[in-house]
C-alpha cells in the first residue's frame, strides 16, 4: 500500500468535502405530519407533494411524511407549528377551528350543499381568507383536500333519528366543533385521539363514533361497530398547510413551486378519495356492516341551530358564513 503524502489528492478531497457540506447546509429537510395510514388518499397525495418539492427544487427542500400520527395526535401537531416542530401537514378544518375560528365556519354541520360547493368555496377567494386566518398559528394553507361527509357508526343500535343518539357515548375528535355538533344531536360527546377509538369501542368505553367511510374502513372500526347511519352531519375540508416561517423564507419562484405542487396534490387526493369511498363501501358491505341511508335528514339539520349560535359569533364570521352560503350553484 502506498502511504506516501499526496498533497494534490488531499486538496481535492477537502474541496469535495467542502462542497458536500455547502450543499447539505443549503438543503432543508421538512417534517410532514399525517394522521392516516400510508395508502390513504391524503397520505399518497402528501407523499406526492414531498417528492415533487424535492425534484422541483433540485433537492434544496426535501420532505418526509410521518404517517399514522407518529408525530403525535392532531391537536398536539397543530400546536407544534408555533415552534416550527412540524413543517407541513394535512389538518382537519374542525381541528384548526379551535385555533382559527374562521375554520369552524367551513366545518359547520350541513354548511355545504355538496362536495362541488365545498371545492368551489375552498379553491377561490374564501380559501385565501381561511389561509390568512391561519397566520397567527404560523400556517399557510396551500391547498384543500376533501374529507367527505362524517356519519355515525354504532355498536348496538342504528341511528334513524336524533332521538336514537340520546345518552350514547360517541367519540369525537378533540376539538370544540365536533363536541358541539354531536351534543346538539343529544349524544354525550367523548373527545378521544383517533388511535384510541378501536379499543374504546371494543371495551365499551364508547357506544360509537362518527367518520367518513374511508376512515371508518381504514381504521377497521367496522370490525367492532357494525351499524353505519348516514346522517352526513359534517363535511369537513382538510388543509394542506406549511409553516408560515418556512413560507416567508421561500423565494418567489420556490413559493410558486410549493403552491403549484400543493394544488396538484389536492387534485390527486380528490381523485383517489372518490375511488377510496367506493372501495370502502365494498369492504364494509363485505364485512357485514349494515348501512342505514337516513332518508329524512331534516331532524338532524334542525337540531344544529345551537352550533351556529355558538360559533358564528362576530360580524366577520357571519359574513364568511353568508359568503359561503351565497357561493356556487
Ligand atoms: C379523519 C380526518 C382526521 C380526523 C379524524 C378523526 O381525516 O383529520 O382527525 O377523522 O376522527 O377522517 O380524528
Amino acid at each position: 500500500m502506498n502511504l506516501s503524502w499526496r498533497p494534490g489528492r488531499m486538496i481535492a478531497l477537502a474541496a469535495s468535502l467542502a462542497l458536500t457540506v455547502a450543499a447539505s447546509a443549503e438543503a432543508r429537510e421538512l417534517r410532514g405530519w399525517n394522521l392516516h395510514i400510508p395508502d390513504y388518499p391524503g397520505s399518497v397525495a402528501m407523499e406526492e407533494f414531498a417528492t415533487t418539492i424535492g425534484e422541483k427544487t433540485d433537492g434544496r427542500y426535501t420532505g418526509t411524511v410521518y404517517h399514522n400520527g407518529q408525530l403525535g395526535d392532531q391537536r398536539f401537531a397543530v400546536e407544534q407549528f408555533a415552534f416550527d416542530g412540524i413543517d407541513f401537514a394535512v389538518f382537519s378544518g374542525g381541528s384548526l377551528g379551535d385555533f382559527a375560528p374562521a375554520l369552524n365556519i367551513v366545518s359547520m354541520p350541513y354548511v355545504f350543499r355538496s362536495e362541488e360547493h365545498m371545492f368551489e368555496v375552498l379553491d377561490g377567494k374564501i380559501g385565501e381568507r381561511l389561509s390568512d386566518a391561519l397566520a397567527d398559528s404560523n400556517m399557510v394553507a396551500l391547498a384543500w383536500y376533501t374529507g367527505g361527509a362524517r356519519s355515525f357508526y354504532t355498536v348496538d343500535k342504528p341511528v334513524v333519528t336524533p332521538a336514537d343518539l340520546k345518552g350514547l357515548k360517541i367519540r369525537v375528535p378533540d376539538a370544540d366543533i365536533f363536541v358541539a355538533t354531536v351534543e346538539a344531536l343529544g349524544a354525550n360527546a367523548t373527545p378521544l385521539a383517533f388511535g384510541e377509538v378501536y379499543t374504546s369501542l371494543q371495551t365499551g368505553v364508547i357506544d360509537g363514533a362518527e367518520n367518513n367511510a374511508p376512515s371508518f374502513e381504514s381504521t377497521r372500526h367496522y370490525e367492532v361497530a357494525k351499524l353505519y347511519s348516514l346522517d352526513q352531519h359534517m363535511m369537513v375540508p382538510e388543509a394542506l398547510v406549511v409553516s408560515k416561517s418556512l413560507w416567508d423564507s421561500l423565494s418567489p419562484e420556490d413559493k410558486e413551486v410549493f403552491r403549484a405542487t400543493a394544488r396538484a396534490s389536492a387534485e390527486t387526493q380528490r381523485k383517489l378519495w372518490a375511488e377510496r369511498v367506493e372501495k370502502s363501501k365494498a369492504v364494509l358491505a363485505e364485512a357485514g356492516v349494515e348501512t342505514n341511508e337516513i332518508a329524512d335528514k331534516q331532524p338532524f339539520i334542525d337540531a344544529m341551530q345551537p352550533v351556529y349560535d355558538k360559533f358564528v359569533t362576530t360580524d366577520e364570521l357571519r359574513q364568511l358564513l353568508a359568503d359561503i352560503q351565497a357561493s356556487g350553484k
